[in-house]
């Protein structure tokens, strides 16, 4: 069974990095796997992803093929790759590997509204079997608000991408939370801390999401990988090989 593991978070949460790292590790381990970049607009790679859907769509042409802002050249281009899906997936399906993975868009958003990009995903999935990697960038958890919000995010993907999903922070080299596992493992403690440190007139709808995070845990163990510093590849790896064997307690 061949793996298609899709790396998922905002813009700048490190996908690419990690695709290239992860990718790496599991050849260092004897895994036949590749790296594919599913963004249209990649500007800027760090390494050479052994298939690039630019070349197939590219953004950038399609501004001025079709005289499109850069927004309206992403969205086209999604639409674009669902239309030459089989042509560009042969590509694709001609390396005999165990593992893909996949670089997503830097927009989020696009994977969640355009029905091109989940019919993509889904067809993918006919091929193998989808797993998403969810990136927390440790960073962003400055506050419980924001990490509520990250969350909820979160698990809009999942139900969106309709794939068992998996929660990942990135960047743990960086400084941490002291109490970021806590505050992602226990939503009591979220919401508690969202009571005492929340502010702004929004408090309480916080408050709500906390109260809605509660009635869709995670229920797996947190885990903390760093590209920076080549580290959690191995938690990575199992809690990834669990989602696609378990679809329930990943603790
Ligand atoms: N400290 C640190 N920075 C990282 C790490 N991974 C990525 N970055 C930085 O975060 C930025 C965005 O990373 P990138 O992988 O391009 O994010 P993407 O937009 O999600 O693909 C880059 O400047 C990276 O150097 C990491 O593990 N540790
Ligand atoms: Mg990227």
């Amino acid at each position: 069974m061949i793996f298609n593991i899709f790396f998922l978070g905002n813009a700048g949460c490190g996908k690419t990095r990690l695709a290239y790292a992860f990718n790496r590790w599991l050849k260092g381990r004897g895994f036949k796997s590749i790296v594919c970049n599913l963004d249209p607009a990649a500007e800027y790679f760090p390494y050479t992803p052994d298939f690039d859907i630019k070349g197939y769509v590219d953004a950038r042409k399609l501004m001025v093929e079709e005289g499109l802002g850069p927004n309206g050249a992403i969205l086209s281009s999604v639409d674009r790759m669902l239309k030459m899906f089989r042509v560009w997936f042969n590509d694709i399906l001609n390396y005999d590997v165990d593992f893909r993975i996949f670089d997503t868009p830097g927009q989020l958003e696009i994977l969640l509204y355009r029905n091109s990009a989940i019919s993509i995903i889904s067809k993918i999935g006919e091929k193998g079997r989808n797993v998403g990697v969810f990136l927390v960038e440790a960073k962003l958890v400055r506050d419980p608000v924001s990490l509520t919000v990250l969350l909820m995010q979160a698990n809009i993907t999942k139900v969106r991408l309709d794939m068992p999903t998996v929660l990942v922070i990135s960047k743990s080299d960086l400084k941490l939370r002291n109490d970021l596992e806590m505050l992602l493992s226990n939503s009591e403690y979220l919401e508690n801390r969202v009571v005492v440190e929340g502010v702004g007139g929004q408090k309480s709808a916080a408050i709500l999401l906390c109260k809605a995070l509660a009635q869709m845990p995670w229920r797996q163990r947190i885990i903390k990988v760093s590209s920076s510093k080549r580290s959690g590849f191995k938690n990575l790896y199992e809690i990834i090989n669990e989602a696609m064997c378990v679809c329930g307690d990943l603790t």
